[in-house]
């Protein structure tokens, strides 16, 4: 714990000493934590994100929760397409597979499949699991195959330079859609619960802590399940609609958000604009790969019973 690079000034506020008070043992769980110190492979960084993007924030989250559920680092598998966000388990030091765009989910249902017992968690960008890969996105949830799902929702495509992506608001300009998108937005979260996902919730960038608190919920379901991570991209969106810098963007998520239970008191057409935040399912169904064991067991079954009748001549 290094107590003396924080100075403890006695003028300081409550509030600031509170934070102190929270730094300093927060790097006392960090340099606690073993797992965390297996995570980052130094050679991949610097990152090719944005400085000031939020996807670091969910990176740091990931791990955070990866490390409190306490798996190890061979137990987990992370599958992503391409984006920005994709290129997260490039510098995560788990099995890792980098795949096309759109279809983390479907490399990962075939690794679930192929090892049910590993934890699967794939990490995708609002256009990787929404635009080319939303088929993907609902049948993975209607299998209720037990897939730990982030979307990193920035409401645009980053990585290929702002075109609008299923969750861009409407009147947000692109440069797909310089006047701006008439399109209505997908509700990611109200997606995924329609489909037949069994843990859906979503937090911001700004709430690192409760991101967390729901990766780690959505890890220890068995079923799919979904977290929302609701982010920004500066460099594009944010340049295109003149949102400001980082910080800005930041401040916006905080202004904008309110919990599922303040919501609840407010008009729907007064939600407009807001990010409600919090779990919006988490319910008990079949999960897919153990059904399957199912499966496999009545075919071998079968297959006894059709060879002991050959064999007795029936
Ligand atoms: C089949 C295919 N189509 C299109 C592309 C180009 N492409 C790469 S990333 C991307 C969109 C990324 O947006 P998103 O998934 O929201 O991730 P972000 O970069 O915003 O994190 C697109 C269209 C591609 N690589 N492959
Ligand atoms: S382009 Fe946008 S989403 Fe991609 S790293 Fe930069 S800020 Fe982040
Ligand atoms: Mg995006």
């Amino acid at each position: 714990m290094m107590n003396n690079v924080y100075l403890h000034d006695p003028e300081m506020t409550e509030l600031e000493q509170d934070l102190l008070k929270k730094i300093e043992q927060n790097e006392a769980w960090l340099s606690s934590s073993e797992t965390l110190q297996k995570l980052r492979k130094s050679k991949r960084f610097p990152s090719i994100w944005c400085a000031g993007c939020g996807i670091g924030i969910v990176m740091g989250a990931l791990i955070r929760a990866i490390d409190r559920v306490g798996l190890k680092n061979d137990q987990v598998a992370l599958v992503s397409g391409i984006g920005c966000t994709a290129r997260m388990p490039v510098y995560m030091d788990f099995n890792t597979l980098h795949t096309t765009h759109g279809r983390a989910l479907a490399f990962a249902t075939g690794l679930k499949i192929a090892r049910p017992d590993m934890e699967v968690i794939a990490i995708m960008g609002d256009g990787d699991a929404l635009a080319i890969g939303g088929n993907h996105f609902i049948h993975a949830a209607r299998r209720n195959i037990g897939i730990t799902t982030i979307v990193v929702n920035n409401s645009i495509y980053g990585m290929t330079g702002g075109q609008y992506s299923p969750t861009t608001p409407i009147d947000g300009k692109a440069t797909t859609a310089p006047y701006g998108n008439i399109e209505p937005p997908f509700p990611i979260c109200d997606l995924a619960k329609a489909a037949g996902a069994t843990y859906v919730a979503r937090s911001t960038v700004y709430h690192a802590l409760e991101l967390d608190k729901y990766i780690e919920q959505a890890i220890r379901k068995t079923g799919f399940s979904l977290v929302e991570a609701v982010s920004y991209c500066h460099t594009t969106y944010g340049r295109l609609n003149k949102l400001g810098r980082p910080v800005d963007m930041m401040r916006n998520l905080k202004e904008q958000s309110i919990t599922q239970t303040a919501a609840k008191d407010i008009p729907e057409d007064e939600l407009e604009g807001k990010i409600v935040r919090g779990i919006f399912c988490n319910i008990e169904r079949p999960e897919y790969t153990a059904e399957y064991e199912k499966v496999i067991a009545r075919a071998q079954q079968s297959d006894e019973s059709s060879e002991a009748r050959r064999a007795g001549g029936i």
